[in-house]
């Protein structure tokens, strides 16, 4: 997968050099180019903004560059790439959103800033707009790497164990259960003795029965009810809700 972003801030997108997205574009499974808004201004000031038509308080980026820098991004390439802008009037992004992106051979990723952007680069340029939720940041950069982050996730090969993507939260619409690692008691806190017994099946029930009573207490918008197995239902019954 290619991945453009265009920013006013190129040098802020070094977290997506290193770990899991940094290995994959290291193996080539990922392309990803930061192109400087600035560089596709005409004037002397390298102007990116200006004030709003109508009046009123701040700036408003100008569609121009953003026009010039997709068409340099287009230019020898034959498949139409998906076109998101980052909004906080977009779709929210979610797990299905990135595994649909996942899916497209190219995007082209526009950081808004300032107070907004001219309409015409969304109604022009843009094939999608995206929110990463509901609160206010000062521009799309981090929105960008987020798109970035959760979509690379589903590009095969990207993530070393294809089990711990298809088995995260969300696909299966639970929350994910306890982790414990040595010492087996640190601070007067101890390891659950299941966890230490070997029995396999215990420990599989009791991850389940983990999970299943944190998604409901934590997050039951995400607990589908009817998906729920014969087990998940008599596991919950016998939960002792209200500690986790
Ligand atoms: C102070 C300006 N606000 C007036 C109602 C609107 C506004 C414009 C630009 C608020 C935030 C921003 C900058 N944010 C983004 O560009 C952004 C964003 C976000 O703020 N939250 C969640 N997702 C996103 S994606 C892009």
């Amino acid at each position: 997968m290619r991945v453009d972003i265009v920013t006013i801030f190129p040098q802020v997108f070094t977290p997506l050099e290193v770990s899991v997205i940094g290995r994959a574009r290291e193996r080539g499974l990922l392309e990803i180019a930061i192109w400087d808004l600035r560089e596709f201004t005409t004037g002397r000031h390298r102007q990116v903004d200006d004030t709003p038509y109508g009046g009123g308080a701040g700036m408003v980026m100008k569609p121009e560059p953003f026009f010039a820098a997709v068409d340099a991004i287009r230019k020898d390439r034959r498949v139409p790439p998906r076109i998101i802008l980052t909004s906080p009037q977009g779709e929210l992004l979610t797990h299905a959103l990135a595994q649909e992106l996942a899916r497209e051979p190219h995007l082209i990723i526009l950081c808004g800033h300032y107070e907004g952007i001219d309409e015409r680069v969304r109604i022009g340029l843009a094939t999608d707009e995206i929110s990463i939720g509901d609160y206010v940041l000062t521009g799309g950069e981090l929105p960008a790497m987020v798109i970035v982050e959760a979509t690379a996730r589903f590009v095969p090969g990207v993530v070393g164990d294809a089990s711990s993507v298809a088995a995260d939260s969300f696909v299966e619409g639970l929350l994910d259960y306890p982790h414990y690692t040595r010492p087996p008691e640190f601070r007067g806190l101890n390891v659950p003795q299941i966890l230490l017994s070997g029995n396999h099946e215990a420990v599989r029930r009791w991850r389940r029965a983990q999970q299943l009573q944190r998604t409901l207490v934590r997050r039951p918008d995400l607990l589908k009810k009817e998906a729920l197995s014969e087990e998940d239902r008599r596991l919950l019954d016998a939960a002792d809700l209200g500690i986790d």
